[in-house]
């Protein structure tokens, strides 16, 4: 066997590397537009889209909900040792990446190693399979997007992690950073990923709010300085969203996130992920989020999935829309394309997805979403018709006395006085249908 496999066993021995078939193809198990090596405005498509796959949904979620145990019964799960299950799961995961081509990946602490009895020995732990990991990045060619720490899960971290109010498990928080941020150096990784997880409250009579969010600060300021003081060059993401697990999350929305890192002095080191899910359940469009971090020249990486408008939580699906990723796309060209980050599926096959083609069959749609995004957007801008619009519409500012304004060359009674000349004003049509028409147009064609 070729790359695919690192370990002693084939983890999904029936599926072989999924191949570019194009859009005319039937076949379940092929992309239709995703061909990696096509070139897209002058960039070939993975360098365009970099798509991670998620450690935690696709290796560790088990499907379990409230209501039921786990469905993904994993074959990596059962040698007993969770050291040695861990180790099995890194094969897996490889032979699963190398055979979707994904370039990247990313996880949290304990995605890839199990906790142990105490902080030292949950950091021996790590280390060791980092250097697992390691030896299978090196054989697959498959890199790190991000590393994340877990400080959600364990139940010590209930009460939140850096925001915490008894100070001791914030230590314990800053211990599993250091690690998880020692193990994303180790391998190569591009960033590194705050999720706010407990970081916000269920209730105001027993939060000191401003303390909590100074602590945030604090930690992400310490965290930050040891990374660059171990030579790390990435990028720091903090991955905005409003609610669950805590009623009121600290890190609500890229607006807020903006405004939290300049008031920190942040603004720097960090930029934002931005999940699509995680922007519905703020009452954003994906493309909102994303439009206000690349005004912001604040836009580090992607959390690639969907919600479901109709349900209040994070249901994490695979992206399916492509007048969303057609969005989504339009303003990762503006910003130039990814520098550090990419298009990490932060998606979950549904509980009673159960075969093992399951998770293959779900991120061939997620990127193939993208890839069809990405030509539409490509498309757009080549079309020009939908940007020359937009610039016709504020082309008022863009010389005489317009252009003075934005220059900053009026006092308030000044521009007051050009009221009069201007008559009757503002009886220009806003155009949303013939915006719209185009780029249905567009994505039909
Ligand atoms: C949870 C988040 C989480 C982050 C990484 O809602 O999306 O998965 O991406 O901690
Ligand atoms: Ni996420
Ligand atoms: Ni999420």
């Amino acid at each position: 066997m070729a790359n695919y496999f690192t370990g002693n066993k084939e983890y999904f021995p029936e599926i072989k590397k999924i191949a570019y078939e194009g859009p005319k193809s039937k076949n379940p198990m092929a992309f239709k537009y995703y061909d990696a090596e096509k070139s897209i405005a002058g960039k070939k498509m993975r360098d365009h889209l970099r798509f991670a796959i998620a450690y935690w949904h696709s290796f560790c979620g088990d499907g379990a909900d409230p209501f039921g145990a786990a469905t993904h019964i994993f074959p990596w799960n059962s040698s007993g040792d969770p050291v040695q299950n861990a180790i099995n799961k890194a094969d897996a995961a490889f032979e699963f990446i190398s055979k979707i081509g994904a370039p990247y990946y990313a996880w949290h602490d304990r995605d890839i190693a199990p906790e142990g009895k105490d902080a030292d020995d949950s950091a021996k732990i790590l280390e060791k399979i980092t250097d697992e990991l390691k030896k299978r990045q090196d054989a697959t060619g498959v890199k790190l997007l991000w590393g994340t720490a877990n400080v959600f899960s364990n139940p010590r971290f209930m009460n939140g992690a850096a925001t915490n109010p008894d100070f001791a498990v914030v230590a314990h928080a800053a211990n599993q950073i250091q690690h998880a941020i020692d193990g994303t150096i180790k391998l190569g990784g591009e960033g590194y990923t705050f999720w706010g997880g407990r970081e916000g409250y269920m209730s105001i009579l027993n939060t000191d709010m401003k303390r909590e969010k100074e602590h945030l600060a604090m930690i992400l300021s310490i965290s930050r300085d040891y990374a660059r003081s171990k030579g790390f060059k990435g990028c720091f993401y903090i991955e905005p969203k409003p609610m669950e697990p805590t009623k009121h999350q600290y890190d609500f929305d890229s607006e807020t996130v903006i405004g939290f890192l300049r008031a920190h002095g942040l603004d720097k080191d960090f930029k934002l992920n931005i999940e699509a899910n995680h922007a519905e359940l703020a009452g954003h469009d994906f493309v909102h989020e994303l439009s206000v971090c690349v005004d912001n020249d604040m836009l580090g990486s992607v959390d690639a999935n969907r919600g479901e408008p109709r349900n209040g939580w994070d249901t994490d699906q695979f992206p399916s829309s492509v007048y969303e990723t057609t969005l989504a796309m339009c303003q990762i060209l503006r910003m130039g394309g990814f520098k550090t980050g990419g298009l990490n599926f932060d998606a979950k096959i549904r509980r009673n997805s159960v075969d093992a083609e399951d998770l293959f069959i779900a991120h061939i749609g997620g990127m193939d979403t993208f890839a069809f995004g990405l030509e539409k957007a490509a498309a757009i801008a080549a079309d020009g018709r939908l940007p020359d619009l937009l610039k016709k519409r504020y082309s008022s500012f863009d010389s005489g006395d317009g252009a003075k304004f934005e220059k900053g060359g009026f006092k308030l009674n000044e521009l007051a006085a050009l009221a009069k000349d201007y008559g009757k004003t503002g009886w220009t049509s806003g155009k949303q249908e013939l915006y719209e028409n185009i780029l249905q147009e567009i994505l039909l064609s």
